[in-house]
């Protein structure tokens, strides 16, 4: 069916139109498809046929032909029948604390709590770490019932913020707070936990405190709990904006302290357990209710943990604390197991399929290590196995992303370079894509060098990227640490580097490196303070009307995921109207399209399900370059025509 524009056009329908009306409104008299989401789903998927899939693949695996196996909930539940909303509730678990009597109570229990009790990353940061953060919200919640009812003794799940909200907008054409309800509605017992970027909250720039503060609130009702809130440069009045966000939201505020150096090593004086002590101090001060320490590129030693987690137990005998690793180096069991006999309350683990490597170490060794002994987690190995079988299964469908195409094993040379987890695998994909595997060695080092360059800072998202921009900048340009600071004043060096040097992301502990700084800012502005703070607080009326001017059906969510990225979200909205709700297809199907003769189905609502066949693809293409596509839908005969972009 085909809807004429000018019928929705209050102006005509009030019959008080002149006769300049139709020239002054051509766009009225276009006729613009009307079309349901089943006719956009098939355009979808001709377009993928036809031109290749929407979302770049990062190598030239393509996804395995798998349906993971989904464990079994219960006999029970699965007698109740219903998958989406079972009758048979999953146990209660530490959220009904936090939901009945408050994030204070929720922080006494866990502290009161007897074993080790764990964070699950594998619906967030274990895929930013290994899959380029691809995974998609339809295979999260097809394991979501299994999590609730067999992992209800998790302290939280960490399913959202970091990269997962970009990447789902920018790659998946997903809408990141759908996933987030979608998830809530199928785990109602877990606290689901997210990463907040504090002042950039889930971006990788300061924001106006306007938008923090909003999306903080957005992001509580959506069924966010837990905001672990850090900055790249642990500065401090950064850091409170998200933490007073979070708080005001309602939200557990678990602030975090990035770790870099190593309190185990009297020769690393920079960064060294006084400095942490103080850093906790002040987020004590500031209320947090759960310490962290965020340790993002798993520099964390054995014996540093053992150091760092008795001198914060001691001081701090009432708080939770929580410890963040990366198995980078190989060593992150051994740490998370020393952090445990040090007194910490909680750490983070990945599922054994979805561990390891950048991403956190192992649930299930965890698990049996403390087995038996006064920290016992309280799960068991069954469970562990029969729910990393499934990641097992699901991680092959995004081979076209797997980080282990290049990556092998662990290397400690992490020690030496300090390179975050997620950034670890970047890098080390970007030099293998180019064809230059000796490109790596070369970055690595020169990450080191670029480091203490810059004086030697904190490095996470954001301030990592600053280190590893000027680290490329130097291979390719073949420039010494010494070369860099002597041609300071003549390099066009990246506008990342220029920009911290500026002050635009905070303000590093030890100041800004000098002569380098003022060689290469000459006369340029600078920023003391707080960036935020000179910002103007963001027009959300105006923005929202300029986007419904535009696209159709602009909800709430869609206003604050353009707050963050405008035109990411421009993007989406578009490929949204155009292609319908992709997000409900298999993940071999939206990412390569289904093969021909293949017959499948997608439920696109509850009870509303929508069997596919693919029939042909027409040989020739008509006059206007355009190529039919012939599919069955619910038995009845539809083709498409899809532009063809060869
Ligand atoms: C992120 O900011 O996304 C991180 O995971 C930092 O470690
Ligand atoms: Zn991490």
């Amino acid at each position: 069916p085909f809807l004429l524009n000018v019928l929705e056009n209050q102006k005509f329908l009030n019959g008080s139109v002149d006769t300049y009306f139709i020239d002054e409104n051509p766009d009225l008299f276009k006729f613009t498809p009307s079309q349901n989401r089943a006719q956009k789903l098939l355009n979808y998927i001709g377009e993928v046929l036809v031109n290749g899939p929407t979302t770049p693949l990062a190598t030239k695996l393509l996804p395995a032909d798998v349906k993971p196996h989904i464990p079994t909930v219960s006999q029970e539940y699965l007698n109740a029948g219903q998958e989406d909303h079972p009758s048979v509730q999953p146990p209660q678990g530490f959220r009904q604390i936090y939901k009945e009597q408050g994030p204070e109570a929720f922080a006494k229990a866990v502290r009161n709590h007897k074993g080790l009790l764990l964070m699950d990353t594998t619906f967030r940061d274990a895929h930013q770490s290994l899959l380029a953060t691809r995974i998609r919200t339809h295979d999260l919640l097809n394991i979501s019932p299994y999590v609730a009812h067999k992992f209800h003794q998790l302290y939280s799940l960490e399913n959202w913020g970091g990269a997962t909200f970009d990447v789902a907008l920018r790659f998946l054409h997903e809408c990141p707070w759908e996933r987030l309800e979608e998830m809530r509605k199928m785990i109602p017992n877990i606290p689901f936990q997210m990463l907040l970027r504090g002042a950039n909250a889930v971006g990788y720039t300061n924001y106006p405190d306007n938008v923090v503060y909003k999306f903080c609130e957005m992001a509580v009702q959506a069924g966010m709990d837990v905001f672990r809130v850090f900055d790249s440069l642990n500065y401090l009045p950064n850091l409170i904006v998200g933490m007073e966000a979070a708080g005001k939201a309602g939200g557990i505020v678990e602030a975090a302290i990035s770790y870099s150096g190593d309190v185990s090593n009297p020769n690393k004086t920079k960064y060294d357990l006084k400095y942490y002590l103080k850093i906790a101090d002040e987020l004590v001060k500031a209320g947090t209710h759960v310490l962290s320490i965020k340790d993002m590129a798993g520099l964390l030693k054995p014996e540093a943990a053992r150091l760092l987690v008795t001198a914060l137990r001691d001081k701090y005998p009432d708080l939770p604390i929580h410890i963040h690793t990366h198995d980078t180096s190989g060593a992150g069991v051994a740490s998370m197991l020393a952090c445990a006999a040090a007194g910490a309350d909680v750490v983070d683990v990945a599922v054994d399929a979805m561990s390891g490597m950048t991403s956190q170490p192992s649930m299930g060794a965890i698990v049996a290590s403390l087995q038996g002994t006064p920290l016992d987690t309280g799960f068991t190995l069954p469970v562990v196995s029969e729910y990393s079988a499934y990641w097992e299964q699901t991680r092959t469908l995004y081979a076209p992303f797997e980080c282990t195409t290049t990556m092998k094993s662990g290397n400690a040379d992490v020690y030496q370079n300090e390179i975050p987890g997620g950034q670890y695998t970047n890098l080390q994909f970007q030099a293998y894509s180019l064809g230059l595997e000796e490109f790596f060695e070369d970055v690595k080092k020169a990450y080191a060098e670029a480091n203490l360059l810059l004086g030697d800072i904190i490095k996470v998202t954001p301030s990592s990227k600053v280190v590893g921009d000027l680290a490329q900048f130097m291979v390719q340009n073949k420039l010494s640490a010494k070369d860099v600071e002597e041609k300071a004043e003549e390099l066009s060096l990246p506008k990342s580097v220029v920009e911290y040097l500026q002050g635009h992301i905070g303000q590093p502990y030890g100041g800004f490196p000098e002569p380098l700084r003022s060689r290469v800012l000459r006369d340029m502005p600078r920023i003391d303070g707080r960036p935020g703070e000179s910002l103007p607080p963001l027009d959300f009326d105006k923005l929202s009307k300029d986007l419904n001017e535009t696209y159709p059906n602009v909800r709430e969510h869609d206003i604050m995921s353009a707050a963050l990225y405008p035109q990411v979200t421009k993007d989406y909205l578009s490929f949204r109207e155009r292609y319908g709700p992709v997000e409900k297809l298999d993940t071999r199907v939206f990412l390569t399209g289904p093969k021909v003769g293949e017959e499948f189905e997608v439920t696109i609502e509850k009870g509303k399900t929508l069997g596919i066949k693919t029939l042909a693809m027409a040989e020739d293409l008509t006059e206007n370059g355009e190529r039919e596509v012939f599919f069955e839908l619910n038995g009845t005969l539809r083709s498409v025509f899809i532009k063809d972009k060869e």
